[in-house]
Order: C-alpha cells, then sequence, then structure tokens
C-alpha cells in the first residue's frame, strides 16, 4: 500500500501537494498528509503521478518535516546583544525590528545613498514568489545594488549559450532512449537522483555508462566506467575526442552541413589536439581518449550529462561550450536519447517576470552590480577591492577605478543564503561581516553561520507554510506549492517580511501590497509566450505540477534550429570573439595548473604525463563537491542527517597520504594563503592522486576550529559569467597532530 492510498482512507488526515524548494535540478513535487485536528504534519513522500518524481523523495527532503519541526526553528524576531559573530539575541517583537529596520535603511539611503544598501540571496528556495518575488520589488523601489547571482552555475551556463544558444537540450526522460550515457562532472547518484532510473531503464536496453570524475564517486562507482581525470582539465578531452572523431571521418557531415556553422575552422583547431597532447593534460591514457571517442560517435543515440563540477575551475566556461559541440559533431541531437543536458532551465526563459519582479520601479537608475563570489571584497572597506567586486563577466568588461566604486556597503540584507558558510574566501567575508558599521539584516529558518553575524535576525517560513510556483533545472514541469500548516511560531514568508518592510519604508504603490496568492495567479495570467499554453493557475491548483506545451517525446535540434544568433550550433561564435574570447573551442587551463607550472603554455604537445613527485611539500588540487547527506548548507542542521555526513573530512589518495605521514583518522591542515581548515583525512583511492576532496559544504560553527573549506576557496572569477572558482585550488596539507 502506498503512503497515498493509506491516508486517502483516513478522513482525519488532509493530504497536500507541493513542491521541493531546494536548489536541485529534480524539483520533486510531493505530498504531505496533515492531522486535520491539531494542522500537524505528519508524514511527506513524493508524488507518485510525478514522472521525474516518480513517487520517491531524496534521503535529505524525506527528512523535511524534520527539519521543519527542529527545536533549532527561529521563532521570533531577533535582536544582536553580544559581539558579531557571537550568536547572542534577544527575543523583539516584529513591529520593533520592521520599525527599527526601516529606519536604519533610510538613514543609511540618506547619508550614503542607496547604493550602499546590498541585497545577498541565492537559492535557499528557488520558488519564484519567496526566491526574489517581493524581495524585487523592495529593492528595485529601493535603488539598491544589484547582485549578480554567480555563485553556482555561471561560467558552465555562459559557455553552454555559446554553443547552443540557451540551456536546453535534452529532457530527463529521454536518458532513458541512450545507447551510450557520459556522465561529466556530476554526480548524479547524490545531486541529481531521479536522473537515475531513466540512467537505469537505457542501461537495461543495454546501454553503457561512462562516468568522467576526478572522483570515484556513488555514481562512478554504480557505472560501467569511470574514467579519471584530473579537476579542470575537461576541455582538453573533449578537444582530443573531437581530433579522433574527425580525424577518423566518424562525424555526421550531414547533421554538420545543415545544422552547424565553423566545421572547417574546428577541425582545423582540434588538428594538433593529439589524444596524446590530452593525456599529458588531463591523465586519461590517449589509447582510451580514441576508443571513447569511437564509442561515444559511434553508440547513437548518445547522451551527455554534463553538469556543475567540472565548471566550478577558471577555463569552465570553454571547457562546457567545447563539450557541447560534440552532441552537433556526431549528429547526436538526430534522435530521441541523444543530445546533452547541462540544466533546463533555459525551457523557463520565456517566462515573464516583469510583473512580479517590477523593474520599472528602478525608474531609471541603473544600480551598480556586484558580483555575489567577491562578497568579501564588496564588504571591503578597502575602495580598490570594492571595485574587484563589480561584476565584469566578459575580457571586454572593465573593473572601475578605485575612485568610481561607488558608496562602501553600509547595509547587507541576506536572505535564501548562508554567504558566512557558502561563500568563497570565507576569511574575507567574515571581516566583512565583523565591521560594526555595517547594518546587517538576516531572514533565516535557522541560526546559521551568517545569522550569528546579523543585527537582527528575522524568522521565516519553511515549504510547507507558505505559497509559491517552483521552476525547474532538471525537467520540464511548473509546479505549486500549497502551505501545508501554518507558520511555525511568528515565523513569515518572505514576501511578507518584505511588504512589511515596504510599508515601514512608506513604499505606496499597490504592488507592494498584494497578497501571495494573488501574485501567483497575476505571474501566470501575464505570460503570453506559447511554451506556456495551458500551463495555467487553475491547472496548477487543480494537478500540482503542469508540463510547458512542449512535444512529448521532446527531441531537441532533430532538425536544427537552436537558438543562437546563426540558428546553428555554434562551433564558431561570433558573439565569443566580441566578448573578447577565443571564437573556437580550446583550451583554458586551470589556475592551479598555472601556478604549478604545470603546461604553462597550453600549445606545447607534450606527450608525457607529469612527475608526480609525491613529496610532502607538494600542494594539491583541492575540491569540495556535495556531499551527500547535505545540500549546500541547508541540512546541516537535521541531526540525523549530519550525523550520516559523519565529520568534515578530506579524502587524499594514498601516495599523497604517504609521504606527509597521514592514516585515515589523522587530524590534518589544509591551508594555503587565504586561510586554513583543519579536517579527519580519509585516505582513498577514490579520489586521484594529486588531488584532495572536502564534501561540502558543513556549517562553519560545526567544524573543528569553526572554519570551513570555503576558508581556501578564492575570490576570483572563472573564465566566463564570473563564475565561481571553489575547486580551482591549490593546498598545503599537513597532519595537525
Ligand atoms: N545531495 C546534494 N544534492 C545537491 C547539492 C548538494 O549539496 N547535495 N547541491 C545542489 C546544487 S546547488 C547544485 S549546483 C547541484 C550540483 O550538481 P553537480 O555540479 O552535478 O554537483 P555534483 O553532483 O557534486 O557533481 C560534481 C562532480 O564533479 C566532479 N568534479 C569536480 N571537478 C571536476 C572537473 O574538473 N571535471 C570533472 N569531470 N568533474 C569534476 C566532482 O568530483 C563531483 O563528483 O546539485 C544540487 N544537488
Ligand atoms: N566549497 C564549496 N562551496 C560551495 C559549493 C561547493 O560545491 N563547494 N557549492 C556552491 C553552490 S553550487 C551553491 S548553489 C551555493 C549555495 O549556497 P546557498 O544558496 O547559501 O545555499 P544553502 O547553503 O543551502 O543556504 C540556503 C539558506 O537559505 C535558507 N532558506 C531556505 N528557504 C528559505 C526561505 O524560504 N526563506 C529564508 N529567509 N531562508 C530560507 C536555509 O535555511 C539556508 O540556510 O553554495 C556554494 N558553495
Ligand atoms: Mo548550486
Amino acid at each position: 500500500m502506498t503512503k497515498l492510498t493509506q491516508y486517502q482512507s483516513n478522513p482525519a488526515i488532509e493530504i497536500v501537494t507541493g513542491v521541493c524548494p531546494h536548489d536541485c535540478p529534480d524539483t520533486c513535487s510531493w505530498q504531505v498528509a496533515v492531522k486535520r485536528d491539531t494542522g500537524q504534519a505528519i508524514d511527506i513522500w513524493g508524488h507518485p503521478d510525478h514522472p521525474v518524481t516518480q513517487g520517491k523523495l531524496c534521503g535529505k527532503v524525506d527528512r523535511y518535516l524534520e527539519r521543519t519541526y527542529h527545536q533549532g526553528r527561529l521563532t521570533t524576531p531577533l535582536r544582536r546583544l553580544g559581539p558579531k559573530g557571537s550568536g547572542e539575541f534577544e527575543a523583539v517583537s516584529w513591529e520593533e525590528a520592521i520599525t527599527a529596520i526601516a529606519a536604519r535603511l533610510q538613514a543609511i539611503v540618506t547619508t550614503d545613498g542607496p547604493e550602499a544598501v546590498l541585497p545577498y540571496s541565492y537559492a535557499g528556495t528557488m520558488g519564484l514568489l519567496q526566491g526574489e518575488g517581493m524581495a524585487s520589488r523592495f529593492f528595485h523601489k529601493l535603488g539598491a545594488s544589484l547582485l549578480e547571482r554567480t555563485i553556482c552555475s555561471e561560467a558552465g551556463f555562459e559557455g553552454y549559450i555559446y554553443t547552443i544558444g540557451a540551456a536546453e537540450g535534452m529532457e530527463t526522460e529521454a536518458y532513458a532512449h541512450a545507447k551510450l550515457i557520459l556522465i561529466w562532472g556530476s554526480n548524479t547518484l547524490t545531486s541529481n537522483l531521479h536522473l537515475w532510473p531513466f540512467v537505469l531503464e537505457a542501461r537495461k536496453q543495454g546501454a553503457r555508462v561512462i562516468v568522467i570524475d576526478p572522483a570515484n564517486t556513488r555514481t562512478a562507482q554504480a557505472a560501467d566506467e569511470w574514467i579519471a581525470v584530473r579537476p579542470g582539465t575537461d576541455g582538453a578531452l573533449a578537444l582530443a575526442m573531437m581530433h579522433v572523431i574527425i580525424g577518423e571521418g566518424l562525424y555526421d557531415g550531414d547533421y554538420v552541413e545543415r545544422h552547424t556553422v565553423g566545421f572547417d575552422a574546428l577541425a582545423q583547431r582540434v588538428a594538433e589536439w593529439t589524444p596524446e597532447r590530452a593525456q599529458a593534460i588531463t591523465g586519461v591514457d590517449a589509447a582510451r581518449i580514441r576508443t571513447l571517442a569511437r564509442e561515444y560517435a559511434g553508440q547513437q543515440p548518445a547522451a551527455i550529462r554534463v553538469n556543475y563540477g567540472l565548471q566550478r575551475h577558471y577555463g569552465g566556461g570553454m571547457a562546457v561550450r567545447t563539450i557541447a559541440c560534440l552532441p552537433a559533431l556526431v549528429g547526436a541531437w538526430r534522435r530521441y536519447g541523444g543530445g546533452i543536458q547541462l540544466s533546463a532551465s533555459g525551457y523557463f526563459r520565456h517566462l515573464d517576470r516583469t510583473q512580479l519582479y517590477r523593474p520599472d520601479l528602478l525608474a531609471g537608475r541603473t544600480p551598480r552590480r556586484i558580483n555575489m563570489n567577491r562578497l568579501g571584497d564588496a564588504l571591503s572597506t578597502d575602495r580598490t577591492q570594492l571595485a574587484q567586486a563589480h561584476y565584469h563577466p566578459r575580457p571586454i568588461d572593465r573593473i572601475p577605478a578605485p575612485e568610481a566604486a561607488g558608496p562602501l556597503i553600509k547595509a547587507l540584507i541576506v536572505y535564501n543564503c548562508n554567504p558566512a558558510a557558502v561563500c568563497p574566501d570565507q576569511g574575507a567575508v567574515r571581516r566583512g561581516l565583523q565591521r560594526e558599521d555595517l547594518f546587517t539584516v538576516v531572514l533565516e529558518q535557522f541560526q546559521t553561520d551568517t545569522a550569528d553575524y546579523a543585527d537582527y535576525v528575522l524568522p521565516a517560513t519553511t515549504q510547507l507554510e507558505h505559497w509559491d510556483i517552483l521552476k525547474p533545472y532538471g525537467h520540464t514541469h511548473l509546479a505549486l506549492n500549497r502551505p501545508a500548516i501554518a507558520p511555525l511560531g511568528e515565523s513569515l514568508p518572505n514576501s511578507e517580511i518584505f511588504r512589511r518592510l515596504a510599508a515601514a519604508m512608506g513604499y505606496a504603490e499597490p504592488c507592494f501590497q498584494e497578497g501571495d496568492e494573488q501574485m501567483l495567479r497575476d505571474l501566470m495570467a501575464c505570460q503570453t509566450h506559447p511554451r506556456f499554453a495551458g500551463v495555467t493557475w487553475e491547472r496548477l491548483l487543480a494537478e500540482g505540477f503542469v508540463r510547458l506545451a512542449l512535444p512529448q517525446p521532446y527531441a531537441a535540434f532533430a532538425e536544427g534550429g537552436f537558438p543562437t544568433p546563426s540558428g546553428k550550433c555554434e562551433f564558431y561564435s561570433e558573439r565569443l570573439l566580441q566578448d573578447g574570447y577565443d571564437p573556437l573551442p580550446g583550451y583554458t587551463a586551470p589556475r592551479w595548473q598555472e601556478a604549478s607550472g604545470e603546461f604553462a603554455s597550453p600549445a606545447q604537445s607534450g606527450t608525457e604525463a607529469p612527475t608526480d613527485t609525491h613529496s610532502a611539500a607538494q600542494q594539491l588540487v583541492c575540491i569540495s563537491p556535495p556531499a551527500h547527506s547535505y545540500l549546500n548548507s541547508t541540512f546541516g542542521i537535521v541531526d540525523r542527517l549530519r550525523a550520516r555526513a559523519g565529520e568534515p573530512l578530506l579524502q587524499i589518495h594514498p601516495q599523497d597520504a604517504a609521504p606527509r605521514g597521514i592514516l585515515s583518522g589523522n587530524i590534518v591542515r589544509v591551508c594555503n594563503g587565504l586561510g586554513e581548515v583543519t579536517l579527519k583525512a580519509e585516505v582513498t583511492e577514490h579520489v586521484i592522486a594529486g588531488t584532495v576532496l572536502a564534501p561540502g559544504v558543513w556549517w562553519a560553527k560545526h567544524s573543528p576550529d569553526g572554519r570551513n573549506i570555503n576558508q581556501v576557496t578564492p575570490q576570483d572569477e572563472a573564465d566566463m559569467g564570473a563564475g565561481a572558482l571553489f575547486y580551482d585550488v591549490l593546498v598545503t596539507v599537513t597532519r595537525a597532530d
């Protein structure tokens, strides 16, 4: 008996349909069982009818009730008592908190100008309403600095768009029809679980599944083969695959002719990319690169699932841009089950959000744009650093002169985000948050690392307690979230908190009085793009989730029609050239490789593998991909999940552990010029030699010395989109005892 049938027959139970708010491609629809008499949620499960959720939640969101009813939930507004960072607060009323915050913001606007206020948010909820819905209206009216939300996917996203035109591609369901699946820079079983059943289905029909990753992840272990690649070198691998595919005439001449631009230039470019040259860079055997290229070209339809792991390096944009050329070269798009998916978010790019966000409230002002990855710089009182924090994603974009950087940030309003734990260069972020002249407000469900630095903490509702609409990035079903329970304590939805702040600031526009349901209904009513035909508020209310109006099955680009300027898949991109890049696929080395002197010149065509010195002094590349039981820092509070995650670890290969005298269980110090962190070593061959892996993201305050791995990650930008370099890090590892 399913949970649904079990509860359906019980008149004391109401079943409420909602959707997971978290930053994950799967965006699962769920059902919640609520006791009618007490209004308490007692159970939660995946929606059985959702074609991607298929009735199952992940091991984290399975625990969503534990998180919601956790004793650590914030239930009242708090005002800081102790020093910043100490976590000492007293409870105050909403009235008092809102009045004080509005007064302080008004004062800052008067003395420093509205750009001295910085909103800081990411994807604690991906909801359109509780994400930026009312918040955007508020900050647009204020004229605050604009935040460029670059922390996750921007480098790869931009790279992909140069080649394909938009973040569109294979639909998740199509993977079941592939003959070969390359999972490239993604740990599907951890971070995109609901893709896996489709992969298994393909496998049942004989497909081979290959994982390309520096770590032998659970996904790599479950696959047919693990191809171990050095971090940040995937572009070289893809170039060598194209070398073989073109050199051996394995490409699809007809598809190339009709649906791509720049083949001749591409052929010339990859001619120099022999597998031997790629071997020296990537660590992947040249013979294996050859057979991989042949398999990939020959096993059609061939599918690639590329994700964000490989673009958290300098050169990550170019790497994704290069990999995205592969399907068109071999004509993989022709058949359902072939192609590539980075993200499905592009399918929602026609969702009109102008009425929701109201950019017109800027009233002609063009506030500076701040790169969220450079929060440390943005909060600095040094104007050169503040200037660095201005968004400058492309080579043609300029950093302003220090005197033109604008006012110092005097107020930081954080919601849906935990920057003190998740941002690069934690030391710099904390120095900023410590500033006595910085006024910090944090909207949160829990007393996070960031909330510890707040002047005011405002208690926010969870997904069980508010309305929203979610736009997924791993499939094409828009979903509605209905509140299942009343807000806990005095907590309020983000939307209501910004509504109250707007009122206290004296903002008179009627849009600041609109209620949540009305905002969502209006959002759906104003959609005009054909993809939203039939995707209505009424259907969302009745069905919970609705697929975009796309054909089903949907074989994207089977007949070309790429949303690029040329309408074709762009091997050669004029737009890249205009933006200051190489217009052709190429290899942009990661920072660690340049810094360590390996392959300083990408043009050199060495055939030797790098000399592995294995000395204790040798620096190692440090990557910190998601821990299985966590979702960034969101589930760090849930005791059972924290117990499952164990302790903050550093996985290190035996060849690197031995010269340092490191054994499993030893405490190790991981440091570089930015900072240091103490972790427990796990000696394992599941990560390649020369690379260490620290699963993230732990709450800093749950870590031994109150710091996490972001002590050693840099603020520097990737080659595209001003993306983060979380995995392009060199560290020294030593025993701490
Ligand atoms: N359980 C869980 N699920 C999550 C998250 C979480 O924290 N926990 N986070 C969510 C979020 S915000 C996001 S953005 C997505 C993240 O989704 P992904 O970006 O797909 O993240 P991972 O699944 O960790 O995959 C990254 C993989 O890339 C590998 N990798 C690192 N560097 C390189 C490289 O240079 N080349 C290659 N080929 N591989 C590399 C890592 O070892 C890791 O196995 O997942 C979402 N889902
Ligand atoms: N070293 C390292 N650092 C990383 C990464 C990595 O792989 N390695 N991954 C990066 C990536 S991909 C991402 S996306 C970022 C994610 O960074 P964040 O967006 O900060 O994500 P979380 O850490 O999950 O924190 C989200 C916070 O939002 C809160 N929240 C959830 N819902 C609501 C709500 O409705 N209202 C309010 N007010 N708050 C809410 C949660 O309680 C939680 O504290 O981290 C990045 N940091
Ligand atoms: Mo992310």
